[in-house]
């Protein structure tokens, strides 16, 4: 591998990191047959993400919506963690301080073992009610192209993802501005680095000193914050990190 001094690089900087920090992108699930949002097939380049992630877009044509969720939700069906995911999930059982900050939806850090994850743009396999936010915890039949209605006010269901032009979760980019201002290390992966304010954390972590590895294939918005950029698939790259990690520090 031609990168093995930058991999040298990072595992020294994880056995002196006190704080480590992870943000991931949709590049993470690529492996496990899940879509991009921004690559030449991804989902945006068929659907225009106005139209479909957003509440305007939702109002206007509630079925394409609910349509265009399940359909992911059926792709989601098939969909396992795939070897960077569990690298990850590894990673933050031997080392201090980790905390992973996700944009997916699709819950596969989780599903991998990953605990202390913030998920900024919400899940594609919970629903709330679009009138009064009411959970929707009742089974959601994915063939069904009926929406269901909310239990309480009748209003319609929607996925609980975090639509354009919607506040994220409070807690979780309050948490992962905070791992990104303290962490000594912040690894960036699978992500373009084109959506706010999670594609602002890179900064924050470059301008509090932290050594920023970004890990993509493709060159962007990321780079300008990046010390280290591995140009490698997150679940070849992810495991070859941890493996170097375990043997330097005797494991
Ligand atoms: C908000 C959930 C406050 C739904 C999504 C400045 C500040 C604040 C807001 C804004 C701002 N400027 C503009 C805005 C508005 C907007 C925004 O950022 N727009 C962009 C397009 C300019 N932001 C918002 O609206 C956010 N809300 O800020 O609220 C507010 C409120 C009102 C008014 C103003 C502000 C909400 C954003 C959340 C939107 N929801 N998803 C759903 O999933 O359906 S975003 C969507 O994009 C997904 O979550 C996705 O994860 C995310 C980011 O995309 P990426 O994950 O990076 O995926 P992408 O395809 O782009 O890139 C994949 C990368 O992987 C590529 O680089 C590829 O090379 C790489 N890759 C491919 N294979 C691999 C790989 N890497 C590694 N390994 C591989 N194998
Ligand atoms: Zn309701």
């Amino acid at each position: 591998m031609k990168d093995i001094k930058d991999i040298e690089i990072i595992v020294e900087k994880l056995i002196d990191s006190e704080r480590v920090a992870v943000l991931t992108g949709a590049g993470v699930s690529a492996e496990s047959g899940i879509k991009t949002f921004r690559d030449p097939d991804g989902l945006w380049a068929k659907f225009n993400p106005a139209e479909l992630a957003s509440a305007q877009g939702f109002l206007s044509n509630p079925e394409l919506v609910w349509e265009w969720y399940n359909h992911r939700r059926s792709v989601l069906e098939e969909a396992k963690p795939n070897p960077g995911h569990y690298a990850l999930a590894e990673l933050e059982k031997l080392t201090n301080n980790f905390t992973l900050t996700t944009q997916n939806v699709d819950g596969l850090h989780q599903q991998a073992g990953s605990e202390n994850v913030y998920e900024l743009h919400g899940s594609i396999v919970k629903n709330h009610c679009f009138e009064c936010c009411e959970p929707y915890l009742s089974e959601i039949d994915i063939r069904d192209k009926e929406i269901p209605k909310c239990e309480s006010c009748g209003g319609r269901i929607r996925p609980s993802v975090v639509w354009f032009g919607e506040m994220l979760p409070e807690e979780a980019i309050k948490k992962s501005e905070i791992a990104a201002l303290n962490s000594e290390i912040y690894i960036v992966a699978g992500t373009s680095g084109e959506v706010y304010p999670a594609a602002g954390l890179p900064s924050i972590a470059s301008n509090s000193g932290a050594l920023v590895v970004d890990i993509n294939p493709n060159l962007t918005a990321i780079g300008k914050y990046a010390d280290v950029h591995l140009a490698y698939p997150s679940a070849e790259i992810l495991p070859v990190i941890v493996s170097e990690y375990k043997k330097a520090v005797g494991i």
